[in-house]
């Protein structure tokens, strides 16, 4: 059946795991934006953007520029990481109604720690293992979300280990769009034997290119490995040819072939001396490639503040050479706590700093001499004179055995602590053998020899009546393999808190977690045992805390604590107070230029106060004055009748008022006594009486006889949306 989704409703997440049996992917590959050269919206004309979303969160102040939601040229990545990935369908709708359109499934567990295919949903640490059933219901939920935003979305996950191969004939089966692809990563960061690695690559990729994945490169994670990271820069740009060239080898187009361009830099660093040059060198010598660029996480700190300031660099880096997929990390990594709100926050920083920095190159140019040109080309030289030294060693396999990689210094600086692997160990050493003759590959898309029988004269799997990849209907789906540790038996657990009743959740549905964000006026060590003690008084279980920022040696800390709450609130209890129903800046306004409001407004009696009244009226705050009322200002302590005469002088439609004093009712005797007035001068069924006040409810002024009153935090389009629902009231009964 098909499911449409109503952005009013919940995903359904038992729904889109019905029927997975026979779910197919509606595509295979990526899909990149469609570039707009311009477009106009609303008052704005930009030239690095792309169409609309149908349906879609803008960002906050866009509600003044009539909610326009500009979505940037590149792609925007969103990495999504609850561990348990029914979770993870609802955090990847909200981070593509924000504007990411390529969805990252990741695991801290790391895939490539399991040496073949799993089966089932089982839970993740920091992440979810990759399987066909958690892939298929992910591919599912994807076309409704994407149909919900209007716009396709890409599903990204990783193809390493010594399953590498069979995760990519997984992915290329079911629609996965894009994958990492690097046989260095398996050799140096998961000890896979080197030989291994790159024949299993050889086979990942010639599928991955078959089924038009979008592959991103491993060389970002020598800056977040190397010990000093800011140095590993030629060492970046030769990891990079290493897997361009291999990839290419294998038959990749080079427009899905991505480079993973992570600067070298972090806080407090100066960070454009050094990632510009980097930036520049790395796209001169790769040319024809695709970027995907992505802030450096080997600094990344709990503060999600300075967090935001790298991305924001990061995406100006971007903006000043070039970027076609703006990945988002989440600012809350350093905690390692990823939640998804704070998902959403990365996704509109990177929009929202594209967005604002959209056309910067038509205005601001690249200075390539210089120190900007002769650094980059210092990093070239670096790069090849390394390059050089891995033919000199014996080649790649020589270079990684002698601990050429990830080595903190500046090649051709060395400082001996580079990863050092022998060609001969490693996962799965040994295992690489020659093919036999008769070798027949069960998948197309397949690299190398193949004993291919006479018939197969279309597609290499014509001899078996197609394979996998040709007719879907052979793939075998296994449900679930663990009568625990599934799906089912999580999402029956917290169905209450998907359906009837609310708890907090930050990590998975229904965890009852909440952040609490306090100041101690005490030294760090002190603060830090103060607010767990606090957390204990709130009730808050498990307490924890996240993040702790010294904001005066001696004079206080900032902290955050996560914690849970055990209860939960059903919605049935609760009483909503009435929606205030606003008009907008724009009808007020049309409506005042049709016909003139004029107001006389005044702090009345004994009352010196001026403030909550002028920032009422006053333009700068927000006031009615700026929405085209006539306010006349009266000043404060005039009598009531003084008021009144002058609303009869000036013609005025409205009287304000203002009183704060409270003492012997007096608040009420002004109020009545305006009312009593305008009735005795026979003015009270042409002019609006309205009262503001600290102490002032609605209620309380009508029954003194005003129209209307606002008390503590009323704002100026609040009154004069009363005012003008008012008079056209009036109007209406003549
Ligand atoms: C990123 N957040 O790049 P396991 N292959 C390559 C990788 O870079 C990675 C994996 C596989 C980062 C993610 N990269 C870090 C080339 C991971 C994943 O061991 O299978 O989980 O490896 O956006």
């Amino acid at each position: 059946m098909k499911i449409k989704l109503d952005p009013q409703q919940k995903l359904d997440v038992e729904k889109v795991l019905e029927g997975l049996e026979s779910y197919r992917p509606r595509r295979k590959g990526w899909t990149w934006r469609k570039r707009l050269p311009e477009q106009e919206l609303g008052a704005f004309t930009y030239s690095q953007t792309s169409p609309s979303l149908a349906e879609g969160g803008s960002l906050p102040a866009a509600k003044y520029f009539g909610g326009i939601d500009p979505q940037p040229e590149c792609t925007i990545t969103s990495e999504i990481a609850s561990g348990r990935f029914e979770d993870d369908l609802r955090r990847m709708r909200m981070a593509a109604w924000h504007g990411a359109d390529h969805i990252m499934v990741i695991r801290t567990a790391g895939q490539s720690h399991f040496d073949g295919l799993i089966e089932g949903t089982p839970e993740g640490v920091g992440g979810v293992p990759i399987s066909r059933k958690q892939i298929r219901a992910t591919r599912k939920a994807l076309d409704l979300i994407e149909d919900e935003v209007g716009r396709p979305i890409n599903l990204h996950s990783y193809v390493s280990g010594v399953a590498g191969p069979e995760v990519a004939v997984l992915f290329a089966e079911e629609g996965v769009n894009g994958a990492h692809q690097d046989p260095q990563y398996n050799v140096l960061y998961r000890n896979v034997n080197m030989v291994r690695s790159f024949v299993d690559a050889a086979e990942a990729k010639t599928l991955m290119a078959g089924a038009g994945m979008a592959q991103i490169d491993g060389a970002h994670n020598a800056n977040a490995t190397a010990r000093e990271a800011w140095k590993v820069m030629p060492e970046l740009l030769v990891q990079h040819a290493i897997n361009c060239a291999y990839s290419e080898g294998a038959g990749m187009p080079r427009e899905l072939i991505c480079l993973s361009t992570v600067p070298p830099t972090a806080p407090p660093a100066p960070a454009l001396k050094l990632d510009l040059p980097y930036a520049a060198a790395l796209r001169d010598l790769f040319a024809g490639y695709r970027m995907r660029a992505q802030m450096n996480t080997k600094y990344m700190e709990s503060d999600t503040r300075e967090v935001t300031v790298t991305h924001t660099l990061n995406v100006l880096l971007s903006r000043l050479t070039s970027a076609d997929i703006q990945s988002t990390i989440t600012p809350d990594e350093g905690r390692n706590v990823p939640w998804h709100f704070n998902s959403v926050h990365a996704v509109n920083t990177a929009k929202q700093a594209l967005v604002g920095l959209d056309g910067l190159r038509e205005m601001v140019g690249i200075k390539k001499d210089g120190y900007l040109g002769s650094k980059a080309r210092e990093l070239k030289e670096r790069a090849v004179l390394f390059l050089e030294e891995i033919l000199s060693a014996g080649g790649y396999f020589e270079a990684v055995n002698a601990g050429f990689f990830v080595d903190s210094g500046c090649y051709p600086e060395r400082n001996g602590d580079g990863i050092s692997r022998l060609p001969e160990a490693g996962v799965g050493a040994g295992s690489a053998v020659p093919r036999d003759e008769d070798y027949f590959a069960p998948v197309c898309g397949h690299f190398g020899h193949n004993n291919l029988p006479a018939e197969a004269k279309r597609k290499a799997c014509d001899g078996i009546e197609g394979c996998t990849l040709c007719r879907p209907e052979k793939i075998q789906y296994i449900d679930e393999l663990d009568e625990e540790d599934n799906a089912s038996q999580r999402l029956e657990a917290n169905r209450p808190f998907r359906r009837e009743l609310i708890k907090p959740e930050v990590e998975w549905a229904g965890d009852g977690i909440v952040q609490v964000t306090m100041f101690l006026p005490a030294e760090q060590r002190t603060a830090e045992a103060a607010a767990l003690e606090i957390a204990k008084k709130m009730n808050l279980e498990e307490a924890e805390i996240i993040h702790r920022q010294v904001m005066h040696p001696a004079e206080g800390t900032l902290l955050e604590l996560k914690g849970r709450v055990p209860f939960a609130i059903d919605p049935a209890g609760l009483v909503l107070p009435p929606e205030e129903k606003l008009l907008s800046a724009e009808e007020i306004r049309q409506d005042l230029a049709s016909e003139e409001f004029r107001l006389v407004a005044a702090t009345v009696g004994e009352d010196e106060h001026s403030v909550g009244l002028r920032e009422i009226i006053d333009i700068k705050h927000g006031g009615i004055e700026g929405l085209g009322f006539k306010p006349h200002y009266l000043g404060t302590s005039v009598p009531v009748n003084k008021v009144v005469d002058a609303a009869m002088e000036t013609g005025a439609q409205a009287i304000l008022i203002s009183t704060i004093i409270t003492h012997a009712d007096i608040h009420r005797i002004q109020m009545r006594r305006l009312h009593e007035l305008c009735v005795e001068k026979g003015i009270r069924n042409k002019v609006i009486l309205v009262c503001g006040g600290t102490q002032i409810n609605d209620e309380m002024a009508r029954e003194c006889g005003l129209d209307a009153g606002f008390g503590r935090g009323a704002k100026g389009i609040q009154v004069a949306t009363f005012l003008v629902q008012k008079r056209r009231e009036m109007a209406q009964k003549g």
